[in-house]
């Protein structure tokens, strides 16, 4: 224990800075507690540190500002073993030796597996500071099969799940790319979106621009968003958007169903600034989908949980069953790809026999509104014509019938059914129901995989995997069917992996579709 009186030791101790995000503390709620960490400044910095210690908080771990009894993990940067020893033999705590002095590779692991993770060898102070010049966090170089090379420009050919490790700058992105959607700036949104996109798919957290270096569409507009989130935790740029008036009422006016951005132009024009004002002017004539909007806005913000998709799924099955046996009624969208929410809930519906799927829409729906299940429906025919197949555009909509509804998700009581509850519910004061968002897709049965494949999403997802249709493999791809330019032909498929290996690609699985 010589180390502990190195006397060529500058004195190292200094009062740690009260970091600007201090406040988070109490923001995020803390998952793991048995580990108590604390950060050290020295050779790293205030702002890195601040931003690493925001980092570690988001995501659940508890990290002092000021090292006290309490702390069980000292993480250090460019430190040794022997000057952090020394650091600590200044700051009086009641026993050193339990701490763990580790590198910040372990705390950078930790933030990319989500939880505290085992401390190994490689994760320990190195004993003397000039033996450890090596890369103090994992970048994509240090990762199997992450390297930035074969990180592809396609999201079809990476795998991305929910697990999102670097939410701190997708959201940041998702903001500005809105912002500039919301303009019409349609170039630099689907840059925003695509960057968002790519760091979604990373295993690892981004902790310095290095990390970035060699991705795909990564540029200096973005390189810049990324520099200041790592230095301060924000971005001067998203600050500026989100104080933004224009954005603010946008971003309000859009979250009214059947309300999109030529509306909010308009409303925003008028100077219109709230949905209340709105609401109240008898001059403005809305739509009707607009009124439901505005009827069930408080139940329609609010997202629909898994439990509640399943229970929608159930009631559209058995209404459909009842008329064809044999349909499949299939979850798609987010549920899909394993989301736990999402803002509607997307049901296909197709049936083997030839032709049968035709009629079953309406049917159900003179059903529905016998049982009282209906808040809202528009139903939109199909207008599939074979000659027009397949679509150029890459955001294409499809042709297929479909109804974009609201319905009545009923609060059910034991022993009740649908139908009871909903003649009581018309006596009651308050409602006994939840408004919830339905889109319903029938596709004809040799269509199905191409809809589900279209359908899962994610819409960036769906994006890339027709971009690298056309650029890659000179086939056109849309909800209905894949054109081979070269041959000349259409290809059926059955089921969405003899999609995948008709355009060449891994099949990747739908939760590894949330790019
Ligand atoms: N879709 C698409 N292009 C569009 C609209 C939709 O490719 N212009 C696809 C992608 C997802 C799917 O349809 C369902 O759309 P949403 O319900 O809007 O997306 P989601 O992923 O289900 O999102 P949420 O969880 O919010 O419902
Ligand atoms: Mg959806």
């Amino acid at each position: 224990m010589a180390l502990f009186g190195h006397s060529c030791l500058v004195p190292l101790r200094k009062k740690p800075k009260v970091a600007q995000y201090s406040h988070s503390l109490s923001k995020h709620e803390i998952k793991f507690n048995e580990v108590v960490l604390f950060i050290m400044e020295r050779k790293m910095g205030t702002s890195r540190r601040a931003f690493l210690m925001d980092l570690g908080r988001r995501k659940g771990f508890r990290i002092e500002d000021e090292l006290r009894d309490s702390v069980t993990h000292i993480v250090a940067e460019n430190n040794s073993c022997s000057e952090v020893l020394a650091w600590l033999q200044a700051e009086k705590l009641r026993d050193i030796s339990r701490l763990h002095l580790l590198d910040i590779s372990w705390f950078t692991d930790c933030m990319g597996a989500g939880k505290p993770i085992q401390i190994e060898n490689k994760h320990l102070l190195a004993l003397r500071g000039d033996r450890n010049p090596t890369r103090p966090h994992p970048s994509p170089a240090d990762l199997p099969d992450e390297s930035a090379a074969k990180i592809s420009q396609y999201a079809c050919k990476r795998r991305t799940t929910l697990q999102n490790c670097n939410s701190l700058f997708t959201d940041a992105f998702e903001i500005l790319a809105e912002n500039y959607e919301f303009n019409a700036n349609k170039g630099p949104c689907l840059a925003f979106r695509r960057a968002a996109s790519v760091l979604k798919s990373l295993q690892f957290t981004i902790t310095s621009i290095t990390d970035v270096q060699g991705l795909p569409w990564i540029g200096d507009e973005i390189e810049d968003v990324i520099e200041s989130i790592i230095e301060d935790g924000e971005s001067p740029k998203v600050v500026g958007v989100l104080n933004d008036e224009k954005y603010k009422s946008f971003k309000l006016f859009t979250s009214v169903f059947g309300v999109g951005l030529k509306t909010s132009e308009k409303w925003f024009k008028m100077g219109f600034r709230t949905l209340e004002y709105i609401k109240e002017d008898s001059a403005l004539t809305l739509t009707k989908m607009q009124k439901a909007g505005f009827l069930y806005y408080d139940d329609l913000i609010t997202p629909v949980s898994k439990a509640e998709a399943e229970a929608i799924s159930l009631a559209v099955k058995d209404t459909v069953w009842a008329f064809l046996p044999d349909a499949l009624v299939t979850l798609t969208g987010g549920f899909r790809r394993d989301k736990q929410t999402g803002h509607d809930v997307d049901l296909l519906i197709t049936c083997p026999r030839p032709g049968k799927e035709k009629e079953v829409l309406h049917k159900a729906i003179d059903q529905w509104k016998k049982q009282d299940l209906l808040a809202y429906y528009n139903v939109i025919e199909s207008t599939f014509d074979e000659t027009k197949l397949p679509s150029k555009r890459v955001d294409a909509l499809d042709h297929f019938q479909k109804c974009f509804a609201i319905f009545k998700l009923y609060k059910q009581r034991p022993g009740t059914n649908i139908s009871d509850e909903a003649q009581q519910s018309d006596k009651m004061e308050t409602r006994n129901w939840k408004a919830i968002r339905v889109d319903l897709v029938i596709t004809p049965f040799a269509q199905y995989a191409y809809a589900l494949l279209g359908w899962t999403g994610s819409r960036q997802f769906e994006r890339d995997l027709r971009r690298y249709a056309t650029h890659e493999r000179r086939m056109m791809l849309d909800n209905h069917i894949l054109y081979d330019k070269t041959k000349r032909i259409f290809l059926k498929a059955t089921s969405e992996q003899e999609i995948f290996a008709h355009l060449g690609l891994k099949y990747i699985e739908p939760w590894e579709r949330n790019a």
